[in-house]
């Protein structure tokens, strides 16, 4: 293999980067359908795996073209950006619309107040059903569209992309009538946006983000913006976020060689209703929107704490109180995050932008560090407002990211095991600064890579030496671990996973500096990690991969202005107040489980995605793509995923079951994610588990290479249609997914059975009826 660094010739750079032009016209024409599959492979340009042939002019991997990292393209150009040159953006925090209630019963509906008093208020029937009454594509006399429900920029199909009729009306929809709402836009990125003052604005197409919509969204402008959002909620207030589909109407006119103008928003990994997770094959279209309810339901809340007794489970009520809510407090969730997952399309819309980062605050992580009412950690956050508080608690979106030669965001699609950037974004800016007091921070670390697993730890540079510098380690995926975990570096993290840790920079003096440093080498196909280095070679770098090193930089200032109360300077004289308490919950028992299940993650099969008769698969896929991943259950047939195929089958909530999730391959690592509901971590098989995976609750699990995890899991409160797929979404985009179905107790509601497959269009939406794998349904194995 030959590296391609920035020093290289520029014929080989000119080389390489006509092969990245070269695919991004074969994509071009493919979108455009001037050209097919067939054609590709007529001309031998695929292979039947799926693979670009190694062609000169195409291939990044033929042998006269050179870069390994970032995939596909050459080495991305700094524009002498130097690192630590730009201070950290904050997640941009979102404020809450108050909703009124009007209406009783199942009729209620929500009204948005304020600036969006025109707003349709939301309800728990989605407007599709409204339109579908009125008789779909209607048209007056004159031949015009009249359907009020109707696309307002489309003229066809419903306003709204929520599937219509009982099945995806919000469940318990008094029990969680929303309190508050967002209304945002996915959309182009707003001009002049850049990931660092040196880099180039980037097009409006390179990059896809959520933006906020200032008022009732009529004339539907609000573009997407950078730094990314964070939303807060809390226990015991009901959200309901409307997204506005503000992207172009036609695919062609995104220029940009990746992404899809489909988009379902998945909260990851709350506790919601199917209809509200995101992830039922319930894209929606340019024009419409779709009403998301994230319920902040406290899981268990049917089976235990029912009466909401225990304080522990509970939100804050925006006044020094708590606001008691039914369910296990040992469940509660902070550190989450929300992002696209159109199927087949995940890898390329979420690295586009379109995600944010969402906290749920409780009474014991309330995101206030001096209220001390015995059920308050108090763990380092801030003060001025009742909860929430973030001068001291951030977020941190780690990213890997490639640019073309120009500076314009670049993914290669055509590839299948794992595409690796060269540039390394915190919250979506290129190696950035950020000023600290001496004191106590809690850091929410998310890995946003579509494929590189990251492992961080933190170097005290101020010395002759690079000394590690140690931290506790307070939360993993959103889940309070019971004690502290002291740590000097963190384990692996794959896409998806999020640590909390909290950092104590008294210890410094004013003026120092401490930097954030990658320790994990990648396997430059982007199939899994190899080698951690050690800090002081991290620190070094690695001439082939410009993400190994620091990666951003903490310096220990005398003061910095808050965000929780602007206008109030913070100062480094000021005591802190803030605990990491030795004990932050309690443990959940292991048990017996009801029953086991066993599923393998591997490329075992042909590839069943594709209607062996029609072609079509389900969702809409890309005409390229064919499918080597697939998933086993209990050791039957590999599947690759398919949204009509339901592979697992929970037939009754409260059921306690322990999952082995098993790395079919040696040479791969996979970061497992269930959605909707955490498992208890109770071993690596024979191998090692470390004390931030064991008996922890999580929601991506690493299979490590060849390896295995158990966990321990019990479904609840909602039912309907979910996922469970690897969350290198490379891997997932070709179709390492499968669909589960989970059954409620609920009297009356339809989840108690089998949800149809919704399958979304511009003219709305028609329902199928999926097959089972008997392998995986315990109603029929039993
Ligand atoms: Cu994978």
């Amino acid at each position: 293999m030959i590296y391609l660094s920035n020093k290289a010739s520029p014929a080989r750079v000119r080389e390489a980067e006509n092969a990245r032009k070269n695919r991004h016209e074969i994509l071009k024409a493919l979108s455009l359908g001037q050209i097919t599959r067939r054609d590709l492979y007529k001309w031998g340009i695929f292979t039947v795996t799926g693979a670009l042939a190694l062609k000169n002019g195409l291939s990044p991997f033929a042998r006269s073209a050179f870069a390994a990292i970032p995939t596909g393209t050459p080495r991305s150009p700094l524009f002498n950006a130097a690192k630590f040159s730009q201070r950290m953006p904050r997640l941009a925090l979102q404020r809450p619309i108050p909703l009124i209630q009007s209406g009783v019963g199942l009729d209620a509906v929500a009204n948005f107040t304020g600036n969006f008093a025109n707003e349709l208020p939301a309800k728990r029937l989605s407007y599709h059903t409204d339109f579908t009454n009125a008789g779909g594509n209607t048209v007056d006399n004159r031949g015009r569209p009249n359907n009020p429900f109707r696309n307002p920029v489309t003229n066809r199909g419903p306003i709204e992309g929520r599937p219509p009729g009982e099945v995806f009306a919000h469940q318990r929809w008094n029990e969680f009538f929303p309190k508050v709402g967002y209304i945002l836009s996915i959309g182009q990125i707003a001009a002049n946006t850049r990931f660092h003052p040196n880099f180039p604005a980037q097009n409006p197409n390179s990059v896809w983000t959520y933006g906020t919509v200032p008022s009732t969204a009529a004339d539907r402008t609000t573009r997407g913006t950078l730094p990314p959002m964070l939303i807060q909620g809390r226990y015991g207030e009901p959200i309901l976020t409307r997204i506005y589909q503000n992207l172009p109407v036609n695919r062609a006119d995104n220029q940009s060689g990746f992404g899809l103008n489909e988009t379902q928003l998945h909260f990851h990994n709350a506790h919601n209703g199917a209809e509200s997770d995101g992830a039922a094959n319930t894209h929606h279209f340019p024009g419409t929107f779709y009403d998301y309810r994230w319920s902040t339901t406290l899981a268990r809340r049917d089976k235990i704490n029912v009466n909401a007794t225990d304080r522990r489970a509970s939100g804050p009520d925006g006044n020094g109180g708590l606001v008691n809510v039914a369910g296990d407090f040992r469940e509660i969730q902070g550190t989450m995050w929300a992002h696209d997952h159109r199927f087949f399309f995940t890898a390329e819309d979420v690295y586009k932008g379109n995600f944010m980062m969402i906290s749920y605050y409780s009474g014991p992580d309330r995101g206030n560090e001096v209220l001390n009412d015995g059920v308050n950690l108090r763990l380092p956050s801030g003060r001025f407002k009742d909860f929430g508080n973030i001068d001291f608690d951030v977020n941190l979106i780690i990213s890997d990211a490639a640019t073309d030669q120009a500076g314009q965001y670049f993914f290669d699609i055509f590839t299948t095991d794992g595409f690796l950037g060269a540039l390394m974004f915190v919250n979506m800016a290129y190696a950035p600064f950020f000023e600290v007091l001496p004191r106590k921070y809690r850091f929410r670390i998310l890995n946003a890579s579509m494929s590189r697993f990251i492992q961080l730890a933190l170097a005290d540079i101020n010395g002759q030496n690079p000394k590690p510098v140690s931290f506790q380690f307070i939360a993993n995926d959103g889940n309070l671990t019971v004690n502290p975990i002291p740590l000097i570096q963190l384990d692996h993290q794959g896409t998806a996973e999020r640590y909390d840790i909290v950092v104590d920079f008294s210890k410094f003096r004013i003026g120092d500096r401490i930097q954030m440093v990658n320790l994990l080498q990648m396997r430059d196909d982007g199939r899994g990690p190899t080698t951690t280095l050690t800090l002081a070679q991290a620190l070094a770098g690695d001439p082939n991969d410009p993400t190994i090193g620091p990666i951003m930089e903490f310096r220990v200032v005398g003061s910095v202005p808050s965000v929780d109360s602007p206008g109030t300077i913070l100062s480094s004289t000021s005591p802190d107040p803030s605990v990491v308490p030795a004990v932050l919950t309690e443990q959940i028992p292991v048990v017996a489980p009801v029953r086991t299940r066993l599923v393998e993650w591997g490329r075992a099969g042909g590839g069943d995605s594709r209607n062996p008769v029609t072609g079509q698969c389900t969702p809409d896929c890309p005409e390229f793509a064919v499918f080597p991943w697939t998933v086993k259950v209990n050791g039957q047939a590999a599947h690759s995923f398919n949204a009509n195929r339901i592979s697992l089958v929970v037939p009754k909530p409260g059921e306690i079951e322990h999952w082995t999730l098993v790395n079919g391959g040696a040479g791969w690592d996979h970061p497992i994610h269930l959605h909707f509901e955490e498992g208890v971590t109770l071993n690596r098989g024979s191998n090692p588990i470390p004390a931030t995976e064991n008996l922890v609750r999580k929601d991506v699990w690493r299979l490590r290479a060849g390896g295995q995890v158990t966990f321990q899991v019990q479904f609840g409160e909602y039912g309907g249609s979910y996922v469970q797929h690897c969350h290198n979404t490379v891997h997932e985009d070709f179709a390492l997914l499968q669909r589960i179905q989970f059954l409620t107790g609920v009297t009356g509601s339809p989840q108690t059975m089998v949800t149809p497959t919704p399958n979304p269009s511009p003219d709305g939406v028609t329902f199928t009826t999926p097959e089972i794998l008997p392998e995986g349904d315990p109603r029929t194995t039993a």
